[in-house]
């Protein structure tokens, strides 16, 4: 069974995450099947993508599916995992991806979000980033992510808090470009797309492919990467990474 639905009409390519079981976790299958409709809708020619949910459920993502993150002393976020590679190849499509968002957006799939290069939401969206919920220390490209789009007292307050923004909130600050009526979401959406589609697309590809190599242009030294990683080492080979995860699989509060 497909865990995703997709469409290309008109050039606005349509990819519908479709496991409602299992909140539309972005699980390795989940997410090859999504890189693939990504390659495909490149080879044919789209000129926008939308990312949405197909159930319309309260959840739109719940995030890395936490079942398959590592529980030995390894990175779990290291650049081949798959959910690294997806973000890669959103900001990478040449192309831009809407993500359409109603319900909820839990961790790797808020840093999904960001991601895309637009978001509309209704007034379902919800957007947390949850890994002091898991004693998992976050990726530096993941953090530069969310640095590059959002002033740093609300970045610092999701990664402290992990407490979801809800979608007023989430359109005041800049994580939605706009939120509209549940009824409205995809006809308001669908417009946006439509007008993409219908302006230069080699125009747009290189203001994409240029705000991508500028929003990531942070030069540091090997010594000060090796120094991030170092403290990120310390988290997942100390307690609270082996704590956070033992506690989401047995259905418990962590206790940090
Ligand atoms: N990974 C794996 N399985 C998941 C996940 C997940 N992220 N989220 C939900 N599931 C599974 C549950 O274990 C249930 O499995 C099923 O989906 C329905 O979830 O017991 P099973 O049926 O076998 P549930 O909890 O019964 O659904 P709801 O009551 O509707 O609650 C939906 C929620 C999204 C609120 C809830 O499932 C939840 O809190 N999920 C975890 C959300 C989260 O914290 N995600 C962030 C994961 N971390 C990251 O992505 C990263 C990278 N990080 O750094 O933190």
């Amino acid at each position: 069974m497909p865990l995703i639905r997709t469409t290309l009409a008109d050039k606005i390519g349509t990819i519908a995450f479709d496991h409602d079981d299992k909140r539309n976790a972005l699980g390795a299958d989940l997410i090859a099947e999504v890189i693939a409709a990504l390659d495909s809708f490149k080879a044919d020619g789209a000129r926008v993508v939308v990312l949405r949910s197909a159930s319309g459920g309260k959840v739109w993502s719940a995030g890395h599916d936490v079942g398959e993150l590592p529980r030995a002393d390894v990175d779990p976020l290291p650049y081949s995992d798959p959910l690294e590679q997806l973000l890669r190849a959103v900001k990478a499509f040449p192309a831009p991806v809407i993500a359409m968002v109603h319900g909820s957006a839990w961790g790797g799939a808020c840093d999904l979000v960001m991601a895309c290069d637009l978001v509309m939401g209704d007034e379902t969206c919800a957007f947390a980033i949850t890994p002091a919920k898991l004693g998992l220390p976050y990726n530096v490209a993941g953090i530069l992510n969310f640095m590059s789009r959002l002033p740093l007292t609300v970045v610092k307050e999701m990664f402290f808090s992990a407490n979801l923004i809800s979608a007023e909130r989430a359109e005041r600050v800049g994580i939605v470009n706009q939120v509209v009526p549940a009824a409205s979401l995809e006809a308001e959406t669908y417009a946006m797309a439509r007008t993409i589609a219908s302006r230069s697309s080699k125009a747009i590809a290189a203001s994409k492919e240029a705000i991508r190599v500028l929003s990531e242009s942070v030069p540091i030294n090997p010594a000060t990467y090796e120094y991030l990683h170092g403290l990120r080492r310390d988290v997942y080979f100390g307690p609270d990474y082996h704590e956070g995860t033992a506690a989401f699989l047995e259905k418990r509060a962590p206790k940090f």
